[in-house]
């Protein structure tokens, strides 16, 4: 007899990291919240992330192939596959072994290129990365890139300022990639200042979605995960793509809320553990737009 799974499962390649609130610290709670069960692929593990100084780094290239091994001998399936953060340009390969392995009918395969953010790649990412990245994003069925990342994959300059065509013209060649949904994250809104958006494309129904959202004066590490983790759960959950979205966003803009009243070290992200009740609450607004 074949055993059914209760509860889908979703394979987590990112680093582990024990303080900040970024990648399998945030990753973990809002999936399991959401109702999936993590397995945990770490790719490194750090003191902190890597906006505080001094941190610890442990690579861990050689582990994942024996883990990915022992999960073939146990015959584990999954629902998602979703990498994030790596710890050197060799495990991007073993990732794209891990998809072809691990591929079925249902498979979403999920890659948040973590690259950078603010016009600036972070303290471990080498430029072999991003060019492995590349051809990561290739097997994704869906890819969240901020701005930064979206300009060094496609080796353009940061810009904050991107005319809207400038702007579809980036998602359509990064979808041409491979990608069926592209979303790039924190996208300045030309039209109304203080305005920041999350704007997606899906090549399947060629729409463009947009979600605007309030700016607020902080810059919170690990927001990203955050996002793509809830967007993740709510696909899997069976939202369309904007509700998904929409539920991403607004979930982010009150985990920010929330935090940005107290007197507090912004490094250490948002106050999580505060809001995560309320991913399985209906949305409280909804304000998708269609993106023209
Ligand atoms: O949130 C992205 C991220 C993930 N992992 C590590 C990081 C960061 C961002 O700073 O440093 C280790």
């Amino acid at each position: 007899m074949k055993m059914s799974i209760p509860v889908k499962q979703v394979a987590a390649v990112h680093d582990l990291s024990s303080f900040g609130r970024t990648s399998l610290s945030v990753v973990i709670p809002i999936l399991s919240t959401m109702g999936f069960k993590v397995c945990p692929l770490p790719t490194a593990v750090l003191s902190s992330h890597t906006r505080y100084q001094g941190y610890h780094f442990v690579d861990l290239t050689n582990h994942l192939q024996p883990i990915i091994d022992h999960w073939q001998k146990l015959k584990i399936s999954f629902s998602a596959i979703y990498s994030g953060f790596l710890g050197s340009h060799q495990q991007i390969k073993i990732v794209q072994e891990l998809i072809e392995k691990f591929k079925n009918e249902e498979l979403l395969v999920v890659v948040d290129p973590v690259l950078g953010d603010n016009g600036q790649k972070y303290g471990t990412i080498t430029g072999k990365m991003v060019e492995e990245m590349r051809s990561l994003i290739q097997m994704a069925d869906l890819i969240t890139p901020n701005l930064t990342e979206a300009s060094l994959l496609l080796n353009e300059p940061y810009s904050e300022t991107l005319e809207n065509g400038e702007l579809k013209s980036w998602i359509l060649r990064l979808a041409e990639k491979g990608p069926r949904i592209v979303v790039i994250t924190g996208v300045p809104n030309r039209e109304s200042k203080g305005k920041f958006s999350v704007v997606a494309y899906d090549k399947s129904d060629s729409r463009f979605w947009k979600v605007p959202v309030d700016y607020i004066p902080a810059d919170f590490p690990g927001t990203g995960d955050c996002f793509t983790s809830v967007l993740t759960g709510g696909l899997l959950q069976g939202d369309s793509l904007p509700i998904a979205l929409d539920r991403a966003v607004h979930f982010i803009s009150y985990g920010v809320r929330a935090t940005f009243g107290y007197q507090y070290d912004q490094n250490q992200g948002i106050l999580l553990e505060k809001i995560l009740e309320r991913l399985n609450m209906p949305i409280p607004v909804s304000s998708y737009e269609i993106f023209l």
